[in-house]
C-alpha cells in the first residue's frame, strides 16, 4: 500500500511538472504588492499530496509566492498540529494585519480564498 502510494505520488508529481499551469502576468508594481501579501502566507503541505498539488497549481496560475511548510517535518508538522489543531494537509497559515492567525483547512477553500484576494 505505501509502495502504491508512493508511485502515484511520482506520477502526481511528473504530471504537474509535466502540464504546469501558465502564470498570469502583473505589472511590476502590482506583483510587489502582491508578494509583500504573500509574506503572511505560508502553505502546510505534502510534496505529493494531490490537494496540495491542486493549491500550488492555483498559486502557480495567480503568480503567488506562496511559501511552503513539509508537515512530515516534524518541527512544521507540530506547528500545524499546535496552531492548526490536526495533522491534515493541505493548511493555508494566514497571518492578519492585527496579528492574528488563522489556519485554513480544505484545499477548495484554500483555492477560493486565494483567488478572492489575488485574482
Ligand atoms: N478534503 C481535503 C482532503 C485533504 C487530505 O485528505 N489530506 C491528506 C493527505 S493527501 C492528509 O492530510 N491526511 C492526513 C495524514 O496523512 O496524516 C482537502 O481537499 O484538502
Amino acid at each position: 500500500m505505501k509502495v502504491i502510494r508512493w508511485v502515484l505520488g511520482r506520477v502526481i508529481l511528473l504530471l504537474n511538472c509535466v502540464f504546469s499551469p501558465k502564470s498570469l502576468t502583473r505589472n511590476d508594481e502590482e506583483q510587489k504588492k502582491i508578494d509583500e501579501a504573500m509574506r503572511q502566507l505560508q502553505l502546510y503541505q505534502f510534496d505529493a499530496c494531490p490537494f496540495c498539488v491542486k493549491v500550488r497549481r492555483a498559486a502557480k496560475r495567480l503568480n503567488l509566492p506562496l511559501k511552503t511548510r513539509d508537515a512530515k517535518q516534524s518541527q512544521w508538522e507540530q506547528e500545524l498540529i499546535n496552531g492548526g489543531g490536526k495533522r491534515k494537509v493541505p493548511c493555508l497559515r494566514i497571518e492578519n494585519k492585527n496579528g492574528d492567525i488563522e489556519w485554513m483547512y480544505e484545499s477548495d477553500d484554500i483555492i477560493r480564498y486565494l483567488e478572492q484576494r489575488f485574482s
